[in-house]
């Protein structure tokens, strides 16, 4: 496998000689390696083979990537604060010039500059970094709001549709392909009792009341790069920047960001969510994004914590039901272990939901010149 590893690296062109290779295993869908050099002075670099079962173009993805982070790259160069190699991620191409490189059995590969002295967290512990976390992706939606030309390849049909992914849900029960219905009738109770109500977003969005931004889609926690003193660098991890609704950038980032478990938390006591941790990020987003965030985004933001639980519990559990073929897994049992924990953790919304609109509100009367 090393070599191999080496051989692919050196599709590549990077500025050193590959030393060696460190996987780095956080994430479910992709595979990404650290790669290190021999020589000091030169970059490390992150390898990833991109998931081309899920990721259906992987080119386009690619070029998605590439606009995006050219964009961000001229608007941060005209900020004198900022430090463009640390704040944006950067691409190496293939030495054919592609922006990826594609081995002998169809596999997609792509290479990033390592950001040195950067850390991430998979969940946060404290509500200055959550602000943080939340005006950095705040921020990387007022960077993109004017991104020019053609519309974003949408790298994955339908990603954020509550509407689509109950309508996947519903099939995988009908089908029922891996005959694992009887052990989650509970689960499903629970699908269908919020169904309704979690389709609003989809709704307004018809209505023309939510408009559609470039949203980043993946705002888990870790995908937000903090520096030595935990001052944010950096969002990564650009494979589902594409156009879509607010909700996204918010949502998915309590869920993972003020869980005061682990995602797939085999304690459910564990599973919360933490209200000061939601208050920093809430704070946090709305103060990054207060240059283009209109009332009605505003109105959907608490709503949108509720939201991502049960999109996440709802694609985890059509998971478990299909015979886990999406999702990487680490046990049989895993997809419905991760099914309940973002369950408990919709439940401790649905009891602080009060708190959490009231929080939103505060903060938008406070930094959004937008919300009277
Ligand atoms: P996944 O889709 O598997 O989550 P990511 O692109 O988020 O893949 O990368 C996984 C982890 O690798 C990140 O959480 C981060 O810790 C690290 N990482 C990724 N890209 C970089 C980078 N350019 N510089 C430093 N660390 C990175
Ligand atoms: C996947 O690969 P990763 O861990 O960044 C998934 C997200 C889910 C997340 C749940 C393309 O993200 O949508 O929210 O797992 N990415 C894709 O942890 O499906
Ligand atoms: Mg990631």
């Amino acid at each position: 496998m090393s070599n191999n590893i080496e051989l692919l690296v050196n599709q590549f062109a990077i500025d050193g000689t590959f030393k060696l290779h460190e996987p780095i295993v956080t994430g479910h869908i992709n595979d990404t390696y650290l790669i290190s050099t021999a020589e000091a002075d030169k970059p490390d670099y992150i390898l990833q083979r991109v998931n081309h079962n899920i990721f259906k173009n992987v080119p386009k993805l690619q070029e998605n990537i590439v606009r995006v982070v050219d964009h961000i790259r001229v608007k941060l160069s005209n900020i004198p604060a900022s430090d463009v190699a640390r704040n944006v991620v950067t691409l190496i191409p293939a030495k054919d010039g592609k922006w990826f490189h594609q081995d002998n059995e169809g596999n997609f590969w792509r290479i990033l500059v390592f950001i040195p002295e950067s850390h991430s967290y998979d969940q946060l512990s404290s509500e200055i970094l959550a602000y943080k976390a939340g005006k950095a992706f705040g921020e990387f939606g007022a960077l993109l709001v004017d991104l020019p030309g053609e519309p974003l390849y949408e790298t994955i049909k339908d990603f954020h549709n509550m509407e689509w992914r109950l309508q996947q849900f519903r099939d995988a029960v009908k089908d029922n392909l891996a005959n694992r219905l009887e052990s989650v009738k509970e689960e499903i109770g629970f699908v269908e009792e919020r169904a309704e109500e979690m389709c609003i977003v989809q709704k307004l969005g018809r209505e023309g009341k939510l408009p559609k931004r470039i949203v980043h889609c993946d705002t888990k926690i870790n995908n937000v790069l903090f520096d030595e003193n935990d001052d944010t660098l950096c969002v990564i991890d650009l494979d589902t920047v594409m156009s879509g609704y607010i909700t996204s950038d918010f949502g998915d980032a309590i869920r993972t960001g003020a869980n005061t478990g682990e995602e797939d938390d085999a304690d459910l006591n564990k599973v919360s969510l933490n209200l000061g941790l939601f208050k920093g990020y809430a704070e946090g987003f709305i103060t990054g994004g207060a240059s283009f965030l209109t009332k009605e985004e505003i109105g959907v933001l608490a709503f949108s914590g509720k939201l991502f639980a049960f999109m996440q519990a709802v694609r985890f559990l059509t998971d478990y039901i299909n015979g886990d073929t999406y999702y990487k897994i680490h046990h049989p049992m895993h997809n419905l272990q991760r099914t309940k924990a973002q369950f408990k953790l919709l439940f401790s919304m649905e009891a602080q939901y009060i708190e959490m609109c009231k929080i939103v509100e505060k903060a938008a009367k406070e930094n959004c010149k937008n919300y009277a």
